[in-house]
C-alpha cells in the first residue's frame, strides 16, 4: 500500500521532506499547499502534486493517510487541529507549540480522534546519535550516568531561515528543543533545570546561547550547550558533539563524525558520517540524512510496526523542559519543568 501524504508549507525546509519523501518506496506525497501559490505550484510542479491553497480545501478533497506540516510555529495548533479530522496521522515540524497549552491542544485532538501525532524531531534520528542509542541499547557503557551535548557553530542560519534572528529565545526554542529532546530520549525524562543565556551575535534580537544542566529521573545529569556564535575553524555546523558517561564505559561523539567507545581495551574509533543523499549537500547532509530516518519510521509506525519516536505527548514533555529552561534563565532559579514527577 501507497501512503498518501499532504505536505502544508513548501518553504526553506520542506523541500529536504519533498526529496525524502520522494525517494522513500511506500509513500507519495499527493498534494502540497502553501498560503503562497507561487511556493505551492513550484512544488506541485517539481514533485507530481496537486497544489492547493487553503489547508481545509486540501484536506477535505484529498483526505491523506498522513499530513505533513511543515510551517513555522504560530500556526501549528490549528493546522494540527484541522489535520486531525481528515487525515490518517498527522506529522508535525518542531518547535512543536509555544505554548503548552497549544501543545496539549493538540495532543488531545489528535487522541481523541486516535490519530497517531508525530513531532519532525529528527535530531534523534541523526547517524552519530542513532549509534549511541544502539550501543546504550547493548550496553556497552553499563548504566549511563552523564550526557554532554554541544551544539556550537557560527554557520549563517539567517539568511535561509530569517525569522530566527527576531525569535527572541533562539537558542533554546530553535535547536536546544532539539538537544532535550535527545537528552531525554538517552537518559529519560527530565526532573530539574537550570541554564544560562546569552545574546552574543549582534546581528539577531535573541538569546542565541544557552548552558542547561539538567537532573534525570534516573538520577544521571546532563550538561547541554548551544551557542550560534561560536567562532570554530572549520565549523562543525550542524553537528551535535558530546559523550555518554556509564559506570562501564565511555561514548564520545566527536568533530568529523567520529564515534569513541571506551571499554576495557581502550579507545575505538568509529566512522559515523551519514551517507550524502543523492540530492543531499553538505553540511546539511547530517540533517537531511536524519529526515529519511525520521520519515522511513513514520512508515514502520503506520504499518503497525513500531510507536512514534517522539510522539506528541513526548514532545509535549521536552516543550516544558524547553519553558522550563527559559524561566530558569531569566529568575536564576532552579526549576521543575511542568508536569514532571
Ligand atoms: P519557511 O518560512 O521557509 O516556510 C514555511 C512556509 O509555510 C511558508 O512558505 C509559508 O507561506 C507557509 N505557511 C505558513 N502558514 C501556513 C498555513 N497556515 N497554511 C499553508 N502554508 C502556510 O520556514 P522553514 O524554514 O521551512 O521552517 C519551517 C519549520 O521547519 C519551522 O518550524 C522550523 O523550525 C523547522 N525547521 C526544522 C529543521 C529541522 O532540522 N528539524 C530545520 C529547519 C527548519
Ligand atoms: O532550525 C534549525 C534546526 O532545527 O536545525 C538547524 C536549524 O536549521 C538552524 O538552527
Amino acid at each position: 500500500m501507497t501512503v498518501r501524504v499532504a505536505l502544508i508549507g513548501c518553504g526553506f525546509f520542506a523541500r529536504n521532506h519533498m526529496l525524502a519523501w520522494r525517494d522513500l518506496p511506500g509513500a507519495k506525497v499527493v498534494a502540497v499547499c502553501d498560503l503562497d501559490s507561487g511556493r505551492a505550484g513550484n512544488f506541485a510542479a517539481e514533485f507530481g502534486a496537486e497544489a492547493f491553497t487553503d489547508p481545509a480545501v486540501m484536506l477535505a478533497e484529498v483526505r491523506p493517510d498522513a499530513t505533513d506540516i511543515v510551517t513555522t510555529v504560530a500556526s501549528h495548533r490549528k493546522l494540527v487541529t484541522l489535520a486531525v479530522q481528515h487525515s490518517g496521522a498527522v506529522i508535525c515540524q518542531k518547535p512543536f507549540a509555544a505554548s503548552l497549552t497549544d501543545g496539549q491542544a493538540m495532543v488531545s485532538a489528535c487522541a481523541a480522534a486516535d490519530v497517531p501525532l508525530f513531532v519532525h524531531e529528527n535530531f534523534r534520528w541523526q547517524a552519530p546519535w542513532r549509534a549511541v542509542q544502539a550501543r546504550l541499547a547493548a550496553g556497552v557503557v553499563g548504566t549511563p550516568r552523564f550526557l554532554r551535548l554541544s551544539f556550537r557553530h557560527a554557520f549563517d542560519i539567517y539568511t535561509a531561515q530569517p525569522y530566527l534572528a527576531e525569535e527572541p529565545d533562539l537558542a533554546l526554542m530553535d535547536v536546544g528543543l532539539h538537544l532535550f529532546d535527545m537528552a531525554s530520549c538517552l537518559m529519560g525524562d527530565v526532573v530539574r533545570v537550570s541554564c544560562e543565556t546569552q545574546r552574543l551575535n549582534p546581528r539577531v534580537a535573541g538569546q542565541d546561547a544557552f548552558q542547561a544542566l539538567l537532573r534525570h529521573s534516573s538520577g544521571a545529569v546532563s550538561s547541554v550547550e548551544c551557542s550560534f556564535f561560536a567562532q570554530l575553524s572549520p565549523d562543525p555546523f550542524p553537528q551535535t558533539l558530546g559523550r555518554v558517561e556509564g559506570d562501564a564505559g565511555t561514548l564520545e561523539v566527536l568533530a568529523g563524525y567520529r564515534l569513541r567507545q571506551h571499554g576495557s581495551d581502550g579507545p575505538a574509533d568509529i566512522d559515523v558520517e551519514p551517507e550524502l543523499p543523492i540530492w543531499g549537500a553538505r553540511p546539511w547532509h547530517l540533517i537531511q540524512d536524519s529526515v529519511c530516518a525520521f520519515q522511513t519510521h513514520v512508515l514502520e509506525v503506520l504499518a503497525g510496526r513500531a510507536q512514534p519516536q517522539p510522539s506528541g505527548a513526548d514532545n509535549l514533555r521536552t516543550l516544558a523542559v524547553t519553558l522550563a529552561a527559559i524561566r530558569a534563565a531569566k529568575s536564576g532559579a532552579t526549576l521543575v519543568p511542568e508536569g514532571a514527577a
